[in-house]
């Protein structure tokens, strides 16, 4: 198709240079004075990577519209001035940047929350106060004095957050507005809070400004807008003011995945072109567009004008500049894992990237050329090994980078096979390319001894992990298999079939064994009920998940993902037995103990995700050797993921 993503823009005075917009994001670095240079940081890089327009996280325009107690809210003249250095830094790189006007309703995380009606959210433990109407019409001026504001920051428009189930949305559906005054009932009063908010702001700023209207086209939960109304909601919005529509997809509270690493690329583009379908002003297509091919299609396709990256400007803000100069296979792919952005930002930690973990740590983490080239061999080519040879390169060393297999990936390989972890296909693909652009050698097939240590000024060792085994007594020809040979495909699965284990690799296997890889988008939708009846499941297999502990299962999965995976089990019948231990497995099963009470469990397959183990036997001897570095999985195989891997390479390479 057509190369469409760099075409310029034109909107009334303002141009966008090309099409890619930074999707709103709250990293943690919103709040307080101290952060300011390295929000500046963060925002310079995405403008000067070549975006064209971004958008800020949500600030909220009054104190009862803050998401939690300490969020920030943007009204003041200290706020100007603070954010006159965002503005100044993007437009200094012929970016353009707006603010994110968000009023948190319902989910404001906090006492004296308000929203249409006093009905309490399943994610806030905060019932709201039903708005009187005066509180209404002050929250509208409040809106309009916020984008006033905005204007003499330096911002080139607002956009105002309608979607995701926050107050504006909740004014717009049924499920949450029982009002009977002239803000509830009708849909034209449904939509009045909307439409007055778009036009008091429209009559505070100038002709040039900017007015996005994120606006919900699928809410995702019963009694929300239905798209007629979604239609005829747009159009009143473009008539009140609005410049650009911006696409918002499911409420918080939804409990279907709509950015997670299982929502298949582009999946939702369908929702930006029934907007594109009935208004003139520009759409913006958001949620999981994390390849330029992908944005490209849904352009040339005519789904909407603008493509929203949000994450993938994360892990890489270089994104545009690389597409623009044909080197698109040198871009870092956002995974849509949510392990280093959403999971850290509800867990009051600043955002980064499980992909770039310099990402809103732009200032803390910076990778400065050596001024001492040095010869660096780095032992093992998985995730740590890597991404480390990366780094190590681009500072300037020499590297080599060996691993005793003939294929290059480790633990990466097994995660691609894992359906819904396909873009980790990607991941592998951008440090390939990246190790011959920063000509690294490599040698697969290649073991380490210690006769190498005399060549090399550093070594450092990334040899990962391999599964811990488990201790059960096995006979009549059984064997308990590991997670790794089953990925492989190496070993014959039976009919019925335990899990052992029920961390993130025991969820993962429940999804290898039930769900299908690279699923298309109408099989997504018809799995999780998107506008239709789930479909319900019939699996030729009975999995059971075991695991010790006692207590719920998947309990310490991302706080953001843990839910689907839970579900999906759910979906696929899986029976889940906790507080259990394991004997023995033979042709009639695999005897177990559950609180206490001995039983056969009649399954003909065992598989332990139970852990794994650091793969540094060669390691024992060099522990004291003040040029070897141990870093990934081999250093420390608890709970090690690629998050962990890679930003143990960054800090590894910024170290030698
Ligand atoms: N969307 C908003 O409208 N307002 C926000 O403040 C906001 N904060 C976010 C913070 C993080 C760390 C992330 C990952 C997303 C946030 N989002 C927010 C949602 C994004 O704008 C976007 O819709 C979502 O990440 C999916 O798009 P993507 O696949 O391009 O990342």
């Amino acid at each position: 198709g057509h190369r469409m993503l760099e075409q310029q823009l034109q909107l009334k005075h303002t141009q966008l240079r090309n099409r890619l917009v930074m999707g709103s994001m709250h990293t943690g670095l919103e709040e307080g004075w101290h952060n300011r240079k390295r929000l500046r940081a963060f925002y310079e890089a995405r403008a000067k990577g070549g975006t064209a327009m971004l958008i800020t996280g949500g600030y909220s325009p009054n104190l009862r519209g803050k998401l939690t107690p300490i969020s920030s809210s943007f009204n003041s003249y200290y706020d100007v001035f603070k954010h006159r250095a965002y503005t100044n830094a993007v437009h200094k790189h012929g970016g353009k940047i707006c603010l994110q006007l968000l009023h948190a309703g319902r989910y404001a995380y906090h006492p004296f929350n308000q929203a249409p009606s006093a009905i309490k959210a399943p994610i806030s433990p905060y019932k709201p106060k039903a708005m009187s109407l005066s509180s209404i019409k002050k929250t509208i001026k409040d809106f309009a004095h916020s984008a006033y504001m905005a204007e003499k920051a330096g911002y080139d428009g607002v956009e105002v957050m309608g979607s995701e189930g926050y107050l504006i949305n909740e004014f717009m559906a049924p499920h949450t507005n029982k009002r009977n005054d002239e803000f509830g009932g009708s849909l034209e009063n449904r939509m009045r809070l909307a439409v007055e908010i778009v036009k008091a702001v429209r009559a505070k700023v100038s002709e040039q400004f900017l007015i996005i209207f994120r606006l919900s086209v699928m809410d995702l939960i019963p009694n929300g807008s239905t798209p007629e109304e979604v239609t005829i909601q747009a159009l009143e919005l473009e008539k009140a003011g609005v410049d650009i529509f911006n696409t918002g997809i499911g409420w918080h509270e939804a409990r279907i995945p709509t950015i997670a690493s299982m929502v298949p690329p582009g999946a939702f583009k369908e929702a930006s072109k029934r907007l594109k379908d009935v208004i003139k002003v520009p759409v913006i297509a958001v949620n999981r567009i994390n390849t330029p091919e992908i944005a490209n299609e849904i352009l040339n396709a005519g789904d909407a004008d603008l493509i929203s990256m949000a994450r993938p400007l994360l892990a890489d803000p270089e994104f545009f500049n690389k597409y623009n100069n044909q080197l698109s296979k040198h871009i870092n792919i956002c995974i849509g894992c949510n392990q280093g952005c959403l999971d850290h930002v509800f867990k009051g930690k600043r955002a980064t990237c499980l992909v770039n973990p310099q990402a809103a740590f732009e200032l803390d983490y910076p990778l400065e050329k050596t001024t001492k080239a040095k010869k660096v061999l780095v032992v093992g080519a998985g995730p740590a090994g890597l991404s480390s040879s990366c780094y190590l390169a681009e500072k300037g060393h020499t590297v080599t980078l060996i691993d005793q297999k003939m294929q290059m990936g480790g633990q990466f390989n097994l995660a691609m096979q894992i359906p819904g972890k396909e873009d980790f296909n990607h991941t592998l693909a951008y440090y390939t390319n990246e190790l011959e652009r920063l000509n690294v050698t490599v040698e697969l097939g290649k073991a380490y001894d210690d006769s190498m240590l005399a060549h090399y000024d550093d070594i450092v060792f990334a040899t990962g992990v391999r599964p811990r085994e488990a201790s059960i007594e096995c006979s009549d020809g059984k064997r308990v298999f590991a997670y790794d040979e089953v990925i492989r495909g190496e070993v014959e699965l039976g009919k019925s079939i335990a899990i052992l284990g029920a961390g993130g690799i025991g969820f993962d296997m429940v999804a290898f064994l039930s769900e299908q890889k690279s699923q298309s988008i109408s099989d997504f939708k018809s799995q999780w009920g998107i506008e239709c009846e789930p479909k319900p499941y019939k699996d030729d297999r009975q999995l059971y998940m075991l695991k010790r502990s006692a207590g719920r299962f998947g309990s310490d999965l991302g706080k953001t993902t843990g839910w689907i995976h839970r579900q999906v089990a759910k979906q696929h019948s899986v029976k889940q037995i906790a507080d259990c231990q394991y004997h023995s497995f033979d042709k009639n099963g695999l005897t177990i103990t559950v609180a206490g009470d001995k039983q056969v469990l009649a399954v003909d397959t065992v598989i332990a995700c139970i852990g794994q183990v650091s793969n540094n036997e060669v390691l024992a001897k060099q522990s004291d050797n003040a040029k070897v570095h141990v870093i990934g999985g081999a250093k420390l195989a608890t709970a090690i993921d690629a998050k962990r891997a890679i930003y143990e390479a960054l800090q590894i390479a910024r170290e030698i």
